[in-house]
């Protein structure tokens, strides 16, 4: 068994859950915060046999699409410590799609 941990954007977790759980998967959903943008998302886990990663991994492909847009990252200028000098820019960053790590599960147990 693997742990799939992906990280989605929150305007695409309705529809991966949903996505999902047609196809019998257990999810559990979390809600998350990007270190860089400092903006939510969510964290689902998915306890899946082996056999079926491949389909989980096509599911979380097909629904998370990614796009481009601005966004205003928080940064802290150098020397300046607590929130003074925290300010933001405006930057490029791509959204959308997915982060994903598989896990190897050594044991799975529901007591
Ligand atoms: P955030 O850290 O808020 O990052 C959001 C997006 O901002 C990233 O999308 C990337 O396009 C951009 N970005 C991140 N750090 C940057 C930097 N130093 N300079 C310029 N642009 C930067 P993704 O790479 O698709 O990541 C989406 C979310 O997935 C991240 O949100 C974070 O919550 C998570 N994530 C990504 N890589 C991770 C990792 N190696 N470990 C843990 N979480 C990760």
């Amino acid at each position: 068994m693997k742990l799939i941990i992906a990280i989605v954007q929150d305007e695409d977790t309705s529809r991966l859950v949903n996505a999902l759980m047609k196809e019998g998967f257990s999810v559990t959903k979390l809600a998350t915060t990007g270190g860089f943008l400092r903006a939510g998302n969510t964290t689902l886990l998915l306890g899946v046999e082996d056999e079926k990663i491949r389909a989980a991994m096509g599911i979380i492909e097909r629904v998370c699409k990614s796009r481009k847009q601005m966004a205003t990252a928080p940064t802290t200028m150098p020397g300046m410590s607590g929130s003074y000098g925290a300010g933001s820019y405006p930057v490029e960053v791509t959204v959308g799609g997915a982060t994903v790590f598989v896990l190897t599960v050594d044991q799975f147990v529901k007591l």
